[in-house]
């Protein structure tokens, strides 16, 4: 099994392949190998895009990376995107935090950006002299230099420099987004993925401004987050022989998780952790007799049915396990979210069921969190700061549209078209299908504020794309079934509406293959997109 390299394992086989060889004297050759892109021509795509043939730049041996002075959370990015480009280009690059330089730069500068940027947007400027990226936070530069990396050439990510010239096309660019959340999910649950897969994973989708990553930490096969207060739910419920088929062990430590945590919010990307409740609780059961209502633990489970397990929804021990994990995991998340699942829980009844979450919500809130789940949750008139999880395939949810009517929002990853563990088509060798199959235009063509009913933009959050790994194994798997479906899911949540071009978007998708092969990402080449 070929594992990904992380950035910093990267780094030191590009140095250690050494360089092409070049005599000395011999002309350097400045065909790129690929063709410039565009202004514009990136994914997803930018708000607003006005060229400027004039100005052309090309970065070469005296670029610097210039940061706002005083501002160590600009020097960051600066120093992110230095090392993002060193290893391919060769050059220094340093990274100053200073008021100008005489030298061709790439100047990274809090402030002065046109005032439609906000939060997480961006203008990106284009001139002879240099590029100039503005933005309100370090957030929205960091956003900025990731259309700057798909402006460049794709050998950004190799090591055959002497044949590549760095150009990036003149202009302006005004970008920011549609939407607040942009997520994707991981299911741990089901495998384990370690924390190399999933910093992998991060670094992938910080490319596309996806700014969220919910982990699925918990269900009916595994428990993958350590508790203090309950060690066995890893011990045991992440011990061997846990997941589907068996194939466990794994789990994340408090430790582990932290440091993914920091991964992610290096990238800008806020984690979101998952212990789904009432139902999808076998792992914990079968690891502890006392939570179930008659003392009997029952066996682990290895399939990959639903809707079977609940926790004893008249039980007060119960409610000091959800509190003690809640508490623990709120903990050790600087993110405002929590997601308590509350899918299929279909061994409770309506009214246990509400009971159960009645008394769950407030614990997230008492915890300082903001209570998310999936749309289940909106049928118990939840307060207005809980978030919904839209996942049913249909366009109609009366639950959830009044709770839109009375102010709560929404996140959409209906199963149909953003559930990126669908195969593609009936020969998808991973993947399940009673959803639907998903090929990339699936993914693509849905407007996120007008699939369910009455459930309109104001009430959208954002986007999510799942990944449930019942059948999933490696990284690999990830990828193949997330490339490229997961760059459509990214585009519906960051591009406005009015943008929404399926041949536009195709033909930037089929640029992008040329950086997944250098970068070993193991996609899928859907016949409907004109590859590179
Ligand atoms: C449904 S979607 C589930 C998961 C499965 C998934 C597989 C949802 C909230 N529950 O438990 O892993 O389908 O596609």
């Amino acid at each position: 099994m070929r594992r990904r390299p992380t950035t910093m394992t990267r780094l030191l086989a590009i140095a250690a392949l050494g360089l092409p060889f070049v005599l000395p004297g011999a002309p350097a050759v400045a065909t790129p190998t690929t063709p410039t892109r565009q202004l514009g021509e990136v994914i997803p795509a930018p708000v607003e895009t006005r060229p400027d043939a004039r100005g052309t730049f090309t970065l070469g041996r005296h670029t610097v990376i210039r940061t706002s002075p005083g501002s160590g959370a600009a020097w960051r990015v600066g120093r992110q995107l230095a090392e993002t480009l060193r290893p391919a280009t060769g050059y220094p690059l340093p990274v100053l935090p200073v008021r100008a330089t005489p030298l061709p730069e790439i100047a990274l500068l809090l402030g002065g950006a046109d005032a439609r940027v906000s939060q997480e947007g961006y203008q990106l400027d284009v001139t002879r002299r240099g590029v100039t990226i503005r933005a309100n936070t370090a957030a929205g530069l960091f956003a900025g230099t990731q259309t700057l990396r798909q402006l460049l050439p794709a050998e950004i990510e190799a090591s055959q420099r002497q044949r590549v010239t760095w150009s990036v096309p003149g202009g302006r660019i005004v970008d920011y987004p549609r939407f607040a959340y942009r997520g994707a999910m991981l299911d741990l649950a089901r495998h384990f993925h370690t924390v190399d897969e999933i910093t992998a994973y991060l670094d992938l989708l910080s490319q596309y401004k996806i700014n969220y990553l919910h982990l699925h930490l918990s269900d009916d096969q595994g428990w993958r987050i350590q508790i203090d207060s309950w060690p066995r739910l890893t011990t045991v419920g992440g011990g061997p022989g846990t997941g589907v088929d068996g194939v466990g062990p794994g789990y994340l430590t408090k430790a582990d998780y932290k440091a993914v945590v920091a991964y992610a919010a290096a990238r800008h990307i806020t984690i979101v952790p998952e212990i789904d409740m009432p139902g999808h609780t076998n792992a914990a059961q079968s690891t502890y007799a006392e939570l179930n209502c008659d003392g009997v633990a029952p066996a682990p489970r290895t399939d990959i049915a639903v809707g079977y397990s609940s926790l004893c929804i008249d039980d007060e021990l119960t409610y000091r396990f959800v509190e003690d994990v809640i508490r623990e995991l709120a903990a050790i998340t600087p993110g405002p979210f929590l997601h308590i699942g509350g899918d299929e829980a279909h061994a409770t009844t309506d009214e246990e069921y509400r009971t159960f979450m009645t008394r769950v919500l407030p614990l997230v809130a008492k915890y300082g969190k903001r209570a998310y789940g999936w749309n289940e949750v909106m049928q118990v008139d939840p307060p207005t700061d809980v978030v919904a999880q839209f996942w049913g395939t249909g366009t109609t949810n009366a639950d959830l549209a009044e709770a839109a009517a009375r102010g709560n929002k929404v996140v959409m990853s209906p199963a149909n078209k953003a559930y990126l563990d669908m195969k593609y088509d009936r020969n998808t060798r991973l993947g399940l299908s009673w959803a639907a199959y998903i090929e990339v235009r699936d993914a693509y063509d849905w407007d996120p504020a007008t699939r369910v009913a009455n459930v309109g933009e104001q009430s959208i959050l954002g986007v999510e794309a799942p990944l449930w790994s019942e059948t999933l194994r490696s990284l690999d798997d990830i990828e193949y079934m997330a490339f490229p479906r997961l760059p459509a899911i990214a585009e519906l949540g960051w591009s406005t509406a009015a943008s929404h071009d399926w041949e536009s978007f195709r033909t930037r998708l089929g640029e992008q293959a040329p950086r997944w092969r250098l970068q070993q990402v193991d996609f899928y080449p859907s016949p409907q997109v004109p590859w590179i």
